[in-house]
């Protein structure tokens, strides 16, 4: 993806996260449920929510909300990646992999709380990825 169109992406979901955290009580609704639309990369199957994650010249989407109280795994796909976000450190679980150039890597996250968020770098700092539960 290029990074104007990444940079652009950010901004909506930015934003849209904005709607929910700062929307008065009536746009609340209308707020999550703008946000929850744009999360297709939010699958939960007999129970257990998967978090999907692209990793190939950076991650995207950058910013995901999740839901808190559920066992979550992460899906983290590369595919024909081979600069530094397949070398992925999820610090908060002590992760720390270099992927395969293209695979689907299931990490598990346990069950969040309300109001944890889990972070993703790459292995030189330069790209990161969010997913805030709640
Ligand atoms: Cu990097």
């Amino acid at each position: 993806m290029d990074k104007t169109v990444s940079i652009f992406i950010t901004m909506i979901l930015v934003a849209g996260l904005g709607l929910v955290f700062f929307g008065g009580s009536d746009s609340n609704d209308i707020a999550r449920t703008a946000t929850n639309q744009t999360m297709e990369n939010i699958e939960i199957i007999d129970g257990v929510q998967y978090i999907t994650i692209n990793a190939k010249s950076g991650y995207s989407p950058k910013l995901s909300t999740a839901q808190a109280g559920i066992p979550s795994k992460l899906i983290v796909k590369t595919n024909g990646t081979l600069d530094c976000s397949a070398s992925l450190a999820i610090h908060s679980i002590d992760y720390q992999e270099i992927l395969s150039p293209t695979a689907d890597t299931v990490i598990d996250i346990g069950i969040k709380k309300a109001g944890e968020t889990l972070e993703g770098i790459c292995g030189m700092g330069m790209y990161t990825f969010e997913i805030i539960f709640g």
